[in-house]
């Protein structure tokens, strides 16, 4: 499912005072499915991933599908297809786009049957989503000792706990070593359903009952370095972006986490519902003003998700997707393809 180099293993066991991990090379996870880079997932896997968010996605197809039925490209053609974009949560200005590209298209290739718009509008729309398309790297400063630090952000229930749990078991499938940080300390089960995500894994887990969430990371990452780990994720309570002080207790976390370590975080991730429809978008903004994203994970896409928010996000803030998920079980997780995307979309 994702593409690694493989790291030397860890010793099982490591206290505090150990010697920080050996050098290793930089772990690299890759939106693999891209047309120029071949998959290392079983064709079987992969296909299915694709019929989950195709499934999901299908409202959005259909609805776009249809704008293509007729027998001539016309003004009602792209009146209706700008209905169906905006409907799509593709927002004002991404439609425009699109549609002012999709023209630039037919006119360039001369064409005539509706039909082949669709493919055409596959295209430009696989083009606008493409700078969200970028691996998530793991181990940069692994030569230093220092581990991977991401820290995950986003609304009440987006998703971000599950998305850790797959993400921790991708990356030890692969022989990357990850501490979890139960940064989330406002209720007791958010710790313990994180706590189940490390037992599923074989993980460790940084946690303490209520307390600081700053201190809890800061500890983590502390950790994370004495021990050798090469990842530690850092898990954090939901909040809005309207939650003015949730939001600078964030920036807390972040800048408290500098302090254990100045090159981290490495990567500051916002974890966002794919159901959210335009308000994903603010989400985006918000979170990324606060804290300057590194990337974004957008799940639940194998739901009733509209799908047309990533243009969205693609035109006015393209904060790299680093993966989507689609689904509930830890195999449900998948580097994002804008190839791929815009065709589950369109197909
Ligand atoms: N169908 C589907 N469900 C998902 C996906 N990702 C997460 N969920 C479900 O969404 C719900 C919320 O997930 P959590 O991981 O607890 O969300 P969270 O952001 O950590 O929530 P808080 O910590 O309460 O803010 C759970 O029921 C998950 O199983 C996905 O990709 N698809
Ligand atoms: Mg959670």
């Amino acid at each position: 499912m994702f593409s690694f180099f493989k790291k030397k293993p860890q010793p099982a066991v490591t206290p505090p005072a150990a010697q920080p991990a050996p050098p290793a090379t930089p772990v690299s996870v890759t939106p693999e499915a891209a047309p120029a880079t071949p998959s290392t997932a079983p064709l079987a896997a992969r296909s299915s991933w694709l019929g989950r968010l195709k499934a999901g996605l299908r409202k959005t197809s259909s609805s776009i599908a249809s704008v293509f039925t007729g027998t001539q490209i016309d003004d009602a053609l792209y009146e209706e297809l700008e209905s169906a974009l905006l409907m799509a949560d593709t927002g004002v200005k991404a439609t425009q786009h699109l549609l002012d590209e999709l023209k630039r298209l037919v006119k360039e290739t001369k064409t005539t049957d509706p039909a082949a718009v669709k493919g055409l509008l596959a295209q430009a729309l696989a083009e606008l989503l493409a700078p969200l398309e970028k691996p998530l790297v793991i181990g940069a400063q692994a030569d230093a000792g220092v581990p991977t630090v991401i820290m995950v952000t986003g609304v009440n229930g987006a998703g971000k706990t599950t998305s850790i749990g797959k993400l921790t078991r991708h990356l030890s499938d692969e022989g990357a070593t990850v501490l979890l940080a139960a940064a989330d300390t406002f209720r007791a089960a958010a710790r313990e359903q994180l706590g189940v995500w490390a037992d599923r894994n074989t993980v460790e887990i940084i946690s303490q009952a209520g307390g600081d969430p700053a201190a809890v990371a800061f500890d983590a990452v502390s950790a994370g370095k004495a021990r050798g780990k090469d990842v530690v994720l850092v898990d954090t309570a939901g909040r809005l972006p309207t939650q003015l002080h949730l939001m600078e207790e964030l920036k807390k976390i972040r800048r408290v986490v500098t302090k254990a370590e100045p090159s981290a975080p490495h990567e500051v991730l916002l974890v966002i519902d794919g159901n959210t429809g335009q308000n994903a978008l603010a989400q985006v903004k918000a979170f990324d003003d606060a804290l300057q994203l590194t990337g974004l994970i957008v799940t639940k896409l194998d739901g009733t998700a509209k799908g047309g928010v990533l243009a969205a996000i693609a035109q006015e803030r393209p904060v790299p997707v680093y993966f989507i998920g689609v689904g509930e079980q830890l195999a449900d997780l998948e580097t994002f393809s804008a190839r791929e995307f815009a065709q589950a979309l369109l197909s």
